[in-house]
């Protein structure tokens, strides 16, 4: 939110919406980065909230359960998940039985023993366990993380499970055999009754004759304007509304928005609608490009199933890519760069939205935090009366209720690429249960990647995450690749590389508040750690060799591959292969021992 809370004092960075018709609280903001990284971010709210419903019980369900592969098949079930794959391999997601609903004992559960015996993936099938839902069986132990899918497809397919979920992402996303029943035509000019590519119409008749199932058509060409969907011209699950911009022959994007200068200043707004699919777009400056939030912050009242895809959004001067309230959104292999002062960041998931996917997606040379996924409990919660201590903030999603509006669950995080950024790397903040794989987080002029939260609730910490196969790059002295503070515990950290260059630098800060996380098999290459040290079997590098990677020095290209490892890494074969990534950055089969980092070779 806009620092109007004079009440926690806080130097909240200005990260506002703008004039919001419907509800003027659909923010997402908060700050950019811990207080603890010494670059000016805000404290934690501090306020005296944190008193109330501790306890341990209640809030975040089950334990994280370890990776599948971690094997460890016993105990550590946390009391009534119901989860905990038993020995047998069973899934640990179907395991489900999924109490009626009581909220989850407990969360502590240790992770380190939840894990399931064997192909806690392969055979975790959909959902078939807890109903969505019904109190944290769904993610029972958590041992099935979610398969690694090689693009092109989606992550998840329709009616598939995620996450112990039944999914409800848009149709259009997972499911490659949906037709549209109507096409809408339009172009810059429009004039024609848009049946035909030939005669199209103009964008806003386009989008106003739009109900379930409907394509609106964009040919190619350069628009100039601002373009909305309200909750009026919302999709369903089984008939998403879609807005297509034409490709070329070869595939390539050539639609180009470029945004209006008034009012919200958003070249594409879904309003409060769900279920609609944004493919193909470029979207030029304005605030926003593609911005989608909800009705409000109660969970009930969220938004649902957008689909960002191969969009390009840059010079935005807040953000390219912009949710809030916004459930079961994709974005995927889209381009956010170049963002402004305004905000900054190339891709923001706000307001405490859950079971979001980000995946292949590039962002660079963005003024802030190049991906921003903020729950915004202050904003969500402290700021309408709501204790951040309450089942209403830090329920997790899918728990019986309508809670969890401060707290953002079950994000995927997979095989982006996060380089040259202006400040710092992605914020997750309170964030929980999510992964975060075969990712490369490459160069920023601050530090790189924070889980942490702004409050004082131990429940809203950024915990129960998978961070697996990732590579971390730095080369600025003294600022943390990674940092894991405020409560940011219970998270597991796996088959990660972390390189300095220039000099040794910091992989990874870690405060007191964070005593579970679990270390395996990540490589330190000219990198130290703060606040621990490596665990036994982690590989500690003395110096960076800039042979290690495929094309180094990587800062004048765009192409990922640049940081593919070479014939004389250090960190190839070195770790246990986990059934939940099973395939590298480019698809390929990983095969045991694995490479460390997001690429197999
Ligand atoms: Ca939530
Ligand atoms: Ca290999």
């Amino acid at each position: 939110m806009q620092g109007q809370s004079g009440v926690l004092g806080r130097l909240v960075h200005s990260c506002v919406v703008g004039t919001v018709a419907t509800a003027s609280i659909i923010t997402g903001c908060g700050s950019d980065e811990p207080a603890a990284s010494g670059t000016g971010g805000q404290a934690n709210g501090g306020t005296s909230a944190s008193g109330g419903a501790s306890g341990g019980s209640g809030g975040a369900g089950p334990s994280t359960g370890g990776v599948a592969s971690t094997g460890g098949a016993s105990g550590g079930a946390p009391a009534n998940s119901g989860g905990s794959a038993p020995s047998g391999g069973a899934p640990a997601n179907s395991g489900g039985s999924a109490p009626s609903g009581g909220a989850p004992a407990n969360s502590g559960g240790s992770a380190q023993t939840g894990g399931s015996g064997g192909s806690a993936q392969s055979g975790g099938a959909p959902s078939s366990g807890g109903s969505p839902g019904s109190g944290g069986a769904s993610t029972g132990g958590n041992a099935s993380v979610l398969t690694v899918v090689p693009l092109p497809a989606p992550a998840v397919g329709r009616g598939g499970s995620y996450r112990g979920f039944a999914e409800k992402f848009n149709r259009y996303y997972t499911d490659a055999a949906w037709q549209p029943t109507k096409t809408i035509y339009v172009s810059p000019t429009g004039g024609g009754n848009g049946q035909t590519k030939a005669a199209p119409t103009t964008v806003a008749a386009g989008l106003s004759a739009a109900t379930p199932g409907t394509r609106v058509y964009f040919v190619s060409g350069t628009y100039s304007g601002c373009y909305e969907l309200g909750s009026e011209r919302s999709g369903t699950y089984d008939a998403p509304v879609v807005l297509y911009g034409e490709r070329t022959g070869a595939g390539a994007r050539s639609v180009l928005i470029n945004c209006c200068a008034t009012g919200r200043q958003t070249c594409i707004n879904v309003e409060a609608a769900d279920y609609v699919a944004v493919d193909g777009f470029e979207l030029s400056g304005g605030n926003y490009g593609v911005r989608a939030v909800g009705a409000d912050y109660a969970a009930s009242q969220h938004q649902k199933g957008v689909a960002v895809l191969d969009c390009e959004g840059h010079g935005q001067s807040r953000d390219p890519f912009f949710t809030g309230q916004s459930d079961w959104y994709v974005i995927e292999r889209s381009l956010g760069r170049d963002a402004g002062s305004g905000d900054g960041h190339g891709i923001y998931l706000s307001n405490g939205s859950d079971w979001n996917i980000a995946r292949f997606n590039e962002l660079r040379n963005n003024y802030s935090s190049d991906l921003q996924i903020n729950a915004d409990p202050a904003s969500t919660c402290t700021d309408v009366n709501i204790d951040v201590s309450s089942p209403d903030c830090d329920a997790l999603a899918g728990t019986p209720g309508d809670g969890g509006r401060g707290a953002s669950d079950f994000m995927l995080v997979e095989g982006n690429f996060f380089h040259d950024g202006l400040a710092q790397g992605p914020n997750f903040t309170s964030v929980r249960h999510s992964i975060v794989r075969n990712n490369v987080f490459a160069k920023y002029a601050r530090h790189g990647v924070s889980f942490w939260q702004e409050t004082t609730n131990p429940k809203l910490g950024s915990s129960d995450n998978q961070i697996l196969h990732n590579l971390f790059v730095a080369t600025v002295a003294n600022r943390q690749m990674v940092q894991f503070v405020e409560n940011s515990t219970r998270n597991r950290v796996e088959n990660n590389v972390f390189v300095g260059v220039g000099g040794t630098r910091l992989a990874m800060e870690v405060d007191g508040t964070v005593t579970e996380n679990q270390y395996v098999k990540n490589a330190y290459i000219a990198a130290s750690l703060s606040g621990r040290t490596a665990a036994a079997g982690e590989l500690t590098i003395p110096s960076f060799d800039q042979g290690i990677f495929a094309a180094f020095p990587a800062g004048a290209s765009n192409d990922p591959a640049a940081w593919k490892p070479s014939a004389t890494a250090p960190f190839l074969a070195q770790g246990a292969l986990s059934p939940n990534v099973t395939f590298d950055r480019d698809g390929a089969a990983r095969t045991a021992p694995t490479d460390l980092g997001p690429y197999e070779r």
